[in-house]
């Protein structure tokens, strides 16, 4: 009798669809007149279940396990109810294989798990295990770690720690743990440390960059809004020696404009708390508190954020990463005069906008030191090129335009000042001689903190741009799980030849093919004299007619296309996507600036590491420049280039870079959107580790062999179902002949019942026999079988 109706209450098949659980295991309890099985749930709700979707739940998986890949049973309930048993007993990392962390938000700190000694713990298990990889070590963001940094000593390719997943899904904090990690490694050696090593400035930058570039969102009190990848240096003999920022596309419409219950960034509301008490400038900056000014009007407090003493905090690391005085009051100034630029009002006059409030105008030329007579014709005029006459012209502005051109300039000096804090620190991190380690021999980790895919309600060019990387490092996820498998098979000698994985290619190639691509057609619209973002809509639906990627959506506004994504269908909004993509300063702000008799104000406005306006420019006039390096502005591209080829400029740069390393994957995932402790909404898990390209890297696993055991484990476990085949009297008897014999004579048995087994269902490796689900489930079910008449 099948073993899901032999009504010994115990057999646990998983449903599917389940309405809260996503999948759930429950207990078959009959057999309805229909044939279905009618299946009960932990909370007594009954299902049906059709027998040939009836998947037997490994027992193991009920309790949690360590490692994924450990369970026969691979499929996405088992995965979704193994990370849920084991967040709920607050185990909140589990493994797939050795390259995949899955980590939990548990929001809350866990005692203990962070401690030197789990970091000394770590480390000494992994480099005892030689490769680097201790597979009996519960998995933790210190076992990645450590594993990488060992698996650098001893191979020649440097290392990467790709972290992703959703806004408030435990990023930053990861990144923070493992950097903690990296710095510790001498100390946990027994070295100590002193306060201006290469270890302490690391440390140092982070709270700066948070500073500058975290804001509260509704999804995230503390949410980066811009993507990272450090890159760790050691020397030869496995000490730290430097590091490297390089940073990504900074949300800049922050700056101006946030939605409701969200803040702009940390630095503004610092600044209004505590800028007051800042020795020398304190009082120069003129700031009043966050809800009088208007960048920083609408959400002013976050609870339990002690705006004032971060911002103490922040300016320690400048002084411990050696910033000079003049640095550190430069680039506050900046901050406030960003604040004040908010603040500015405009009228109309007879030739342009007039500026009624004399004292702001004077605070802000004061703060950037420009002239007044410059800045007010800036606002006043708008210096053009008549297409006719090609002479120039100084058109008068009227105040919706001057409130234009201050908020372009509040938006454009912040971003670059972004910019330069991330080449300041990288200056400090450069190690002793100021190289950046450019020995020969060193080494590398490179750690990515990205921004994961997201949809919101209203999804413009930023979402485009963040769900198009996390394109295009699923595809280099997909097409590195598809290597390591190739190569796990050439190793065990196992012949494969039909493994076919669902690829992302399609959708990457529909957005960036030149030249019809969705972002040519855009960067092409911005190059057109009357284009507006209606045209740009109407060129996109006109190229994409019978796209399925690209494509119209009825339901939506006419303003909207859809993109399927592998992650899912986003609607995104045209509105602002030919300005957020242009992202022109107008010369005027350039020249005014570039007066500017402040060296950071002047640097930001005509150094073409930083204001890529000026790139062209120098390319002509500086020959000997130095080349260019991933994620540094210079690079980026020549003049008019938009903020989306630069994107994937830098984009291609890093998955070029990603290649040349041997990745691994902390996949982190948010429980709930409550931000709460012990509380997890299934569904939205589910729809995370399938974003994630979990479920891809299932599949992969299923096109190819997914079970494998070794071989003593394999027999023992199957040696029921062909009672002949022994191991006699032999004290170390050959398990792989063995597993051939038991896997042979049950085959020919499924054959003699007339249900035979596919070709090629299994294979015996030369540690491990690799077999087909299918098989794997049957071999159960003949157990379960065969155990009942025994
Ligand atoms: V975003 O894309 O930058 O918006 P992240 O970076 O994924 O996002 P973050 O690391 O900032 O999320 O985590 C959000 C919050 O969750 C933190 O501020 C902590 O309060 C909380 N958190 C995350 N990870 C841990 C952890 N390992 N232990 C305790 C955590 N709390
Ligand atoms: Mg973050």
């Amino acid at each position: 009798m099948d073993v899901l109706t032999g009504g010994n209450g115990n057999a646990r098949v998983w449903i599917e669809n389940h309405p809260t659980e996503g999948w759930a295991p429950g207990r078959v309890d009959s057999v309805g007149s229909n044939g279905l099985y009618v299946v009960v749930d932990d909370q007594g709700t009954k299902f049906e279940v059709a027998p040939e979707n009836a998947r037997q739940v490994d027992p193991n998986c009920l309790r949690g396990v360590d490692d994924l890949l450990s369970l026969g049973d691979f499929n996405e309930g088992a995965l979704l109810h193994n990370v849920r048993s084991r967040y709920f007993n607050d185990n909140i990392y589990t493994g797939i294989g050795s390259p995949i962390l899955i980590s939990v938000n548990p929001f809350q700190n866990l005692p203990g798990l962070y401690t030197e000694a789990k970091q000394k713990f770590y480390r000494e298990r992994s480099a005892a295990a030689g490769s680097g990889e201790d597979a009996d070590v519960p998995p933790h963001l210190f076992s990645v770690a450590a594993a990488a940094y060992t698996a650098m000593l001893g191979d020649a390719r440097n290392q990467s720690i790709i972290i992703s997943g959703e806004s408030g899904a435990g990023k930053t904090e990861a990144t923070k743990r493992i950097l903690t990690y990296f710095a510790n490694l001498q100390r946990t050696a027994g070295a100590t440390s002193e306060k201006t090593s290469i270890e302490e400035q690391v440390l140092r930058s982070n709270p700066i960059l948070e500073a500058f570039g975290n804001a509260k969102t509704i999804r995230n009190d503390n949410s980066s809004r811009f993507g990272k990848f450090i890159d760790i240096e050691f020397g030869s003999s496995g000490k730290l020696t430097s590091a490297k920022i390089s940073n990504y596309l900074l949300e800049k419409s922050r700056i101006v404009k946030q939605q409701p219950d969200e803040r702009g960034y940390h630095a503004f509301y610092q600044l209004c708390a505590g800028g007051h008490s800042l020795s020398d400038i304190g009082p120069t900056l003129g700031l009043r508190s966050a809800y009088e000014h208007s960048y920083t009007a609408v959400c002013t407090e976050i609870d339990g954020v002690d705006d004032a003493s971060m911002l103490e905090e922040a300016a320690d690391c400048m002084d411990g990463l050696g910033f000079s005085k003049e640095e550190k009051n430069s680039v506050f100034q900046i901050v406030a005069a960003v604040l004040h630029l908010g603040d500015m009002q405009f009228e109309e006059g007879d030739d342009g906008s007039v500026l009624p409030d004399g004292a702001l105008t004077d605070k802000i030329c004061e703060l950037l030191k420009v002239s007044k007579a410059d800045f007010t014709t800036t606002f006043q005029h708008k210096t053009l090129e008549d297409p006719f006459t090609k002479k120039i012209i100084h058109m008068p502005q009227d105040p919706t335009s001057s409130s234009n051109t201050r908020h372009s300039m509040a938006k454009h000096l912040y971003s670059r000042l972004f910019d330069w804090l991330v080449w300041r620190i990288n200056l400090s991190a450069a190690g002793k001689g100021g190289g950046g380690g450019r020995k020969e021999n060193t080494k590398k980790i490179g750690i990515l903190d990205i921004y994961g895919f997201e949809v919101f309600e209203w999804n413009s060019f930023e979402q485009l741009c963040i769900n198009f990387a996390n394109e295009k490092l699923q595809q280099h996820f997909n097409s590195h799980m598809f290597t390591l498998e190739q190569q796990l098979y050439n190793e065990e000698g196992i012949s494969w030849s039909h493994i076919e994985w669902q690829d992302n290619k399609e959708i990457i190639d529909q957005l960036e093919r030149k030249p019809l691509g969705l972002f040519c057609i855009l960067d092409s619209e911005c190059l057109m004299p009357n284009a507006t973002d209606d045209t740009c809509l109407s060129k996109i639906h006109s190229s994409f007619k019978s796209s399925r990627v690209v494509y119209k959506t009825s339901r939506f506004k006419s303003t909207n296309f859809a993109v399927a994504h592998y992650a899912g269908e986003v609607v995104y909004n045209v509105i602002s996507f030919l300005e957020k993509n242009t992202d022109k300063l107008h010369a005027d702000i350039t020249n005014l600036l570039k007066s500017s008799s402040m060296p950071i104000t002047r640097t930001l406005f005509s150094d073409p590491r930083f204001a890529p306006d000026m790139q062209a420019q120098a390319a002509q006039s500086r020959p000997g420049a130095p080349p260019a390096k991933r994620g540094e502005p210079n690079q980026r591209a020549k003049q008019n280039v938009t903020v989306s080829v630069m994107f994937r400029q830098q984009l291609d740069q890093l998955v070029e870079d990603l290649n040349r390393t041997n990745p691994r994957y902390i996949r982190c995932i948010k429980p709930n959107g409550n931000k709460q402790a012990h509380e997890m909404d299934s569904l939205d898990v589910q729809r995370q580790l399938r974003c994630a390209g979990m479920l891809e890297s299932i599949r992969i696993r299923r096109a190819g062999y997914p079970v494998r055991r070794p071989f003593k484990e394999f027999f023992n476990r199957f040696r029921l179902l062909c009672p002949h085949v022994s191991t006699g009297r032999s004290l170390d008897p050959d398990y792989k002949e063995l597993c051939r014999r038991v896997l042979t004579d049950v085959e020919a048995k499924f054959q003699a019942q007339r249900q035979p087994v596919e070709a090629k269902s299994w294979q015996v490796g030369r540690s491990k026999v690799f077999l087909k689900e299918e098989l794997q489930g049957r071999l159960e079910k003949a157990l379960g079988e065969a155990v009942k008449v025994y």
